[in-house]
């Protein structure tokens, strides 16, 4: 066989409460700079093949979000980042900011202590505390609309609220189904068709899907179950998505301000969650998530062109027609 044709990337794999993070270290391509908005678009339509060679069969899988390191245009940040996911890119992403930050103190590369990060959908503030955890204090979240109700083919009338926390979500509370690991196919099918009617019915924008339940753990407040964009469900409990739900609870006086939200993921993982207003007038707030990551591999990928599956295994839509190589 043929050696690699590019250069190896080497990459740093963790886990946030269950949902895996593959940090791009080196390797990856030169997105030639600016905000991070600008880089990603670069990698959007020119790297797509690369994303897929990351997190896609055989290297990854369809849970599997990579992060990649970019030049930050903001002094005051320590990095820009890049996040992907088995169908394309991601606005932010919380258990994968949490992932890069035990990451690069796996790496020596951060001390504990305040670090601002730079994604495509602003600035946000992590904190690595010293016992290990980290903070995340995100972009400013809000919902958009509240008591929206779909026509769900196959399962009726859902009624949900929209809203920002770094991606888009369609938050259910009141649905028939038990959140339990047990449950997942039937759980993804659902929120599948719900996504599919949310989109369908006037908010194209919304591409996670979360429900939400009783807590199963002494201490949680709430259990949930959230669909990503790729049809892989959020093993963490989702660090965008539990800022979207602050901001309804926050909307709904039903959390006061600096008060503790302990979600509950799918496994049982859990983050914590809080908020302080920005405007409450306009509904705006600052969430900030703390959980924890563990590191699980450091590891080179190696990319040979004569491998039929070198950019891993995707859908044909998937695929740009003009991409550039990695080192252009
Ligand atoms: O933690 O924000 C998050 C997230 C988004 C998609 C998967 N995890």
């Amino acid at each position: 066989m043929s050696a690699a044709t590019t250069p190896a990337v080497h990459v740093v794999d963790s886990h946030t409460g269950g949902e895996p993070t593959r940090v791009v270290i080196s390797g990856g391509p030169d997105l030639g700079g600016g905000p991070v908005a600008q880089q990603i678009e670069v990698f959007r339509t020119r790297h797509d093949r690369f994303r897929s060679a990351v997190v896609n069969e055989p290297r990854g899988s369809d849970v599997l979000v990579g992060a990649l390191l970019v030049p930050p245009v903001d002094p005051a940040c320590a990095a820009g980042v890049v996040f992907f996911n088995n169908v394309g890119v991601l606005g932010m992403c919380g258990h994968g900011t949490i992932g890069l930050v035990v990451t690069l103190a796996h790496l020596g590369r951060l001390a504990p202590g305040e670090h601002r990060l730079e994604t495509c959908v602003g600035v946000v503030t992590t904190t690595l505390h010293p016992d290990g955890s980290v903070s995340v204090a995100n972009v400013a979240s809000h919902r958009k609309t509240t008591a929206v109700t779909v026509e769900v083919p196959g399962i009726g009338p859902v009624t949900g609220d929209i809203a920002w926390g770094g991606n888009w979500f369609f938050l259910v509370s009141q649905h028939p189904w038990a959140l339990n690991l047990g449950q997942v196919e039937t759980l993804t099918d659902a929120t599948w068709r719900i996504r599919q009617a949310v989109n369908a019915q006037g908010f194209p924008e919304v591409d996670h899907v979360e429900l939400f339940g009783p807590p199963q753990t002494p201490h949680g407040n709430s259990r949930s179950f959230v669909l990503c964009p790729g049809k892989a469900y959020d093993r963490s409990p989702c660090g965008t998505g539990t800022s979207a739900k602050l901001a309804c609870l926050a909307a709904d006086g039903k959390l006061t301000e600096g008060a503790d939200w302990i979600q509950e993921s799918i496994l049982g993982s859990t983050f914590t969650g809080r908020f302080r207003w920005l405007d409450r007038a306009r509904g705006l707030i600052e969430p900030t998530i703390t959980g924890t990551a563990f590191v699980t591999a450091e590891s080179r990928l190696l990319l040979n062109d004569a491998d039929p599956f070198c950019w891993g295994i995707r859908p044909p839509s998937s695929s740009p027609t003009s991409e550039a190589p990695i080192l252009s």
